[in-house]
C-alpha cells in the first residue's frame, strides 16, 4: 500500500509502505543524539490515536524507560526496558530474543496494539536492527557531532528507512552548516528521506510523525482489505 504524506520537515518523506499490525519501529543512533526525545515526542502526538507501546535498551541501566514514565508519555505499563548487558547492537540485531520477548509482552498486554517503538541503546554508526525485530529503522544522528557525520556513512545514515538529523537548533553553536548535511544526507542515501528537526523548538518533528502515523494508517487499511 503507498500512502502519500503531508511534508514535514525539509526532504521529508513523500511514501512509505506497510504490511501488519503491530508496527515494529527501531530507532537507533550514537549516544545522546536525541533517541528518547523522539520517542517521547512521538508518544505525545500519537498516543491519542494509535495504541501504542515502546521498547527501551540501555546496557547497564533502565535509565531510559524511567525517564518516559517520568515524562508521563504513556501509562507505565506501555513500557518496557530491555537490560542488555552486552554492545546495543547485539540484541537489536544479533540475539534479539529479548527484544522479541518484550515486545510480545506488549502485545499480550494491551489487545490491538497497532506500535511498538523500539529503541536502541545509544550506539555507533554501523549499529542496525534485525529484520526479524522491526518493520522499519529511523536513524537519529544530531548536529553537535559536526556537519560531516551524514557523510560518513554507515548502514544507520545510509540504509535506514528515515534519516533524522536533529539538535538543528545548535547548529550555530557548533558551527555546522546544516544546507552541507542535508546535501551530503541526500547524496549517500541516494533520495532515502531524510528530516532535519529540532526536539528543543519542535521545528521539523511533524514530519517524523506523519511518518509513523502513515505506517500504522496504512497497516491498518491494510488489514481492512484482507
Ligand atoms: N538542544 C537540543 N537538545 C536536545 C535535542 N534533542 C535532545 N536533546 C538533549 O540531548 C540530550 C540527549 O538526549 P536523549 O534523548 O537522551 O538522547 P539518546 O539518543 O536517547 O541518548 P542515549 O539513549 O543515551 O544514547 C538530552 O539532554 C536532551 O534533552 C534537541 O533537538 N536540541
Ligand atoms: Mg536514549
Amino acid at each position: 500500500m503507498h500512502l502519500e504524506i503531508p511534508q514535514g520537515g525539509s526532504r521529508s518523506p513523500s511514501s512509505i509502505e506497510t504490511d501488519s499490525l503491530p508496527v515494529k519501529i527501531g530507532i537507533g543512533g550514537p549516544v545522546g543524539s536525541g533517541k528518547t526525545a523522539l520517542v517521547a515526542e512521538l508518544c505525545r502526538s500519537l498516543s491519542g490515536r494509535i495504541n501504542l507501546g515502546v521498547v527501551t535498551n540501555d546496557i547497564y541501566t533502565t535509565e531510559d524507560a524511567e525517564f518516559l514514565k517520568r515524562q508521563g508519555v504513556l501509562s507505565d505499563d506501555r513500557i518496557v526496558a530491555v537490560q542488555t548487558g552486552c554492545c546495543p547492537h547485539t540484541a537489536i540485531r544479533d540475539d534479539i530474543s529479548d527484544n522479541q520477548a518484550a515486545v510480545e509482552s506488549l502485545v499480550r498486554a494491551h489487545e490491538g496494539l497497532e506500535l511498538v517503538i523500539i529503541e536502541s541503546g545509544g550506539d555507533n554508526l554501523t549499529a542496525t536492527f534485525s529484520a526479524g525485530l522491526v518493520d522499519k529503522q529511523i536513524f537519529v544522528v544530531d548536529v553537535a557531532g559536526g556537519d560531516k557525520v551524514p557523510r560518513k556513512g554507515g548502514p544507520g545514515i545510509t540504509r535506514s528507512d528515515l534519516l533524522v538529523i536533529n539538535k538543528v537548533d545548535l547548529a550555530t553553536l557548533v558551527g555546522a552548516d546544516l544546507a552541507v548535511m542535508e546535501r551530503d544526507a541526500w547524496e549517500i542515501r541516494q533520495g532515502a528521506p531524510v528530516v532535519l528537526i529540532s526536539l528543543r523548538t519542535d521545528e521539523g518533528v511533524i514530519g517524523v510523525v506523519n511518518w509513523v502515523s502513515a505506517l500504522v494508517e496504512g497497516a491498518r487499511q491494510m488489514l481492512k482489505i484482507a
